[in-house]
């Protein structure tokens, strides 16, 4: 799908701002607020989490649906054009009402969908929108809900009378599976955009390098039947290649991760009066033995695991956040983070594009378990997964920052070992038939019994998170990194590259000791220390992501004290001691040939 565009041939009109909003009484039908029901409504911002909004609790605790309500007019210049409605994200299922007709309902919060509302939307009259949110996760979900009553951080005491009836009385609750808080609302940009009435409706393209030459080739969808022209400028603005579909620059500049340059073209692709242009960088991504190539060079990744997570925003889009947090992968000398554990806003994917930062894009699939039943039997997650993975791929291939796809995180696979091997070796190879470009696919899993999980071995590249001195063997690195090694003289048998996806310790900015116990900056620090050098030993290892690049909020519970502190930044990007230690580290380290024999 592609982004909205302003250009000489389309408009965007925002409809962010503030809303009229309400939480749902409880008295409505499934998704739908007659307009009387705003008369007693707050107002909310737009784009935004709502959670955190609002002092009356029942903002951040709420379970179910939510209402959106704005009017707008747009001017009647526009009547001869088509219109399109975007939502950029939705968390987590939608209902969209124009003037009380539904006209769009759309599962998973954290990918885009549209509505043509050219003849809906009457250019010079006013339109009503109202936007019903659900914020419900359960085993039909992803991100996944538990629905045997018990949140990811509570053990609840599950023989105990009076808890066991306690849950049975209290109002619905969401009980999330996953480690982060479930931010909810109309979360990413809302626009309205044009086009003419004949449209470039989707555009794909895939580069390949042939000696000196790049070689562009586009395939590009069109409303009706038509010729479609295509000319690449080169960045000073001058053409160097034109055709419709295959193009080739000579002596082509390659698009290269940070510190390297990461040289980007402008496509522009022409059809009757409709134009589209994209930035377009030339990359070959491939893995080969133990190694990850870019551009035929063994590439090392130094970054982190993020979250879309800022105080007052929540999830919220925040583009003063994402300028921010590039300019602190920087700092740090890392070159790559994974979008765990959503998609995120593609206005960070662009960013990635112009400073060499470099992705593993990964769908909501997080929390997939936490039930004694076989989730693969049980769930109803499967065909939602598929679809997220389809559009994840066509909203996010253009992008030569997209260097991997990462399927889900930390899926229960060895509870129910073959069940678990059916579905994720099926989903491998749906995703791989997606990809025009081939890039390697994973998924990322946790600390679990290795030798029993057959499926994570399978992946083009093996995508671990261990705790080893925090949630096991806690502080005790000596042992910590005894069992590491076991684990790793494992992996090395397997033959494959393996990226520490996740690693860390909950650290309090401020609290120092001279010993370092856990919670202590020197103690994070430490840490990492102590587990990089086993890393630095095997060249296997092609990657480390620190979990995680700043402290995030969670669900509370005993286990989470205002969140989850393993931010090598704070929650407002202050660095702790450890962003020091990595500053440092990988400023030492080379993106390409590190672990070179
Ligand atoms: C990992 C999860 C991540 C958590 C992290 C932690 O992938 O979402 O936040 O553990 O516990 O298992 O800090």
């Amino acid at each position: 799908m592609l982004y909205p565009e302003m250009n000489e041939a389309r408009n965007i009109m925002d409809l962010g701002g503030a809303w009229l909003f309400r939480l749902d009484d409880g008295k409505h039908s499934e998704g739908y607020a007659d307009p009387a029901f705003f008369d007693e409504a707050n107002l909310m911002a737009v784009p935004a989490a709502y959670n955190d909004l609002n002092e009356d609790p029942a903002f951040r605790s709420h379970c179910g649906w939510a209402y959106y309500k704005r009017s707008f007019t747009i001017p009647r210049t526009l009547a001869s054009e088509r219109l399109v409605l975007r939502f950029d994200a939705v968390t987590h299922y939608a209902k969209v009402y124009l003037d009380g007709e539904l006209v769009a309902e759309h599962k998973g919060g954290f990918l885009p969908f549209e509505v043509d509302a050219t003849g809906k939307i009457v250019p010079g009259r006013e339109s009503e929108l109202i936007v019903a949110v659900s914020n419900r996760i359960d085993h039909s979900t992803l991100p996944m809900g538990n629905e045997e009553g018990t949140a990811f951080f509570g053990s609840d005491n599950a023989d105990v009378p009076s808890v066991i009836a306690a849950k049975a009385w209290r109002k619905p609750v969401n009980l999330p599976n996953f480690d982060f808080f479930n931010y909810a609302g109309i979360i990413r940009p809302v626009r309205l955009y044009t086009t003419p009435k004949e449209y470039i409706q989707d555009i794909s393209i895939t580069t390949e390098v042939s000696g000196n030459d790049g070689i562009v080739s586009f395939d590009v969808e069109t409303s009706v039947p038509g010729r479609v022209s295509i000319t690449i400028e080169d960045r000073e603005g001058k053409t160097v290649a034109a055709g419709s579909d295959k193009l080739v620059i000579k002596d082509a500049h390659l698009w290269w991760p940070y510190p390297g340059d990461p040289y980007l073209y402008k496509a522009t692709v022409m059809f009757g009066s409709d134009v589209y242009t994209l930035n377009v960088g030339i990359r070959t991504v491939e893995v080969n033995g133990t190694g990850f190539l870019i551009n035929g060079k063994p590439f090392y990744f130094k970054g982190f695991g993020k979250h879309e997570d800022s105080a007052i925003h929540g999830r919220g889009f925040d583009f003063v956040l994402d300028v921010k947090d590039i300019s602190m992968i920087h700092w740090m000398n890392a070159n790559s983070f994974r979008t765990s554990h959503y998609p995120y806003a593609e206005e960070m994917y662009d960013l990635c594009d112009r400073e060499g930062i470099v992705i593993i894009d990964e769908t909501p699939a997080v929390g997939i378990g936490g039930t004694s039943e076989d989730i693969y039997k049980v769930g109803r997650f499967q065909e939602h997964h598929r679809a997220i993975i389809h559009d994840l791929i066509k909203r996010d291939r253009n992008h030569p920052s997209v260097v991997m796809w990462s399927m889900g995180n930390e899926p229960d696979v060895v509870t129910f070992p073959d069940s678990a091997y059916d579905y994720w070796h099926s989903l491998y190879e749906y995703t791989k038939t997606l990809d025009k470009q081939c890039r390697p696919v994973t998924f990322v899993c946790n600390q679990n019994n290795y030798e029993r999980d057959r499926i994570t071995r399978e992946m083009d590249v093996v995508c671990i998170n261990r705790y080893y001195g925090w949630y096991n063997l806690s502080g005790d690195m000596d042992a910590a990194c005894y069992a590491l090694n076991l684990e790793l003289d494992f992996w090395e048998k397997i033959c494959k590259p393996v990226i520490l996806t996740e690693y860390g310790a909950d650290t309090l900015p401020g609290f120092h000791l001279s010993v370092p116990e856990m919670f202590s900056e020197e103690f994070q620090t430490m840490y990492y220390d102590r587990i990089n050098s086993e890393l630095d030993k095997r060249s296997f290892i092609i990657g480390e992501h620190p979990w995680n690049f700043a402290d995030f909020s969670t669900i509370q519970g005993p286990m989470r004290a205002d969140g989850n502190r393993k931010g090598l930044l704070t929650r407002d990007r202050r660095p702790k001691a450890a962003a020091h230690y990595f500053r440092k580290r990988w400023g030492d380290i080379p993106s390409f040939g590190y672990k070179e024999t």
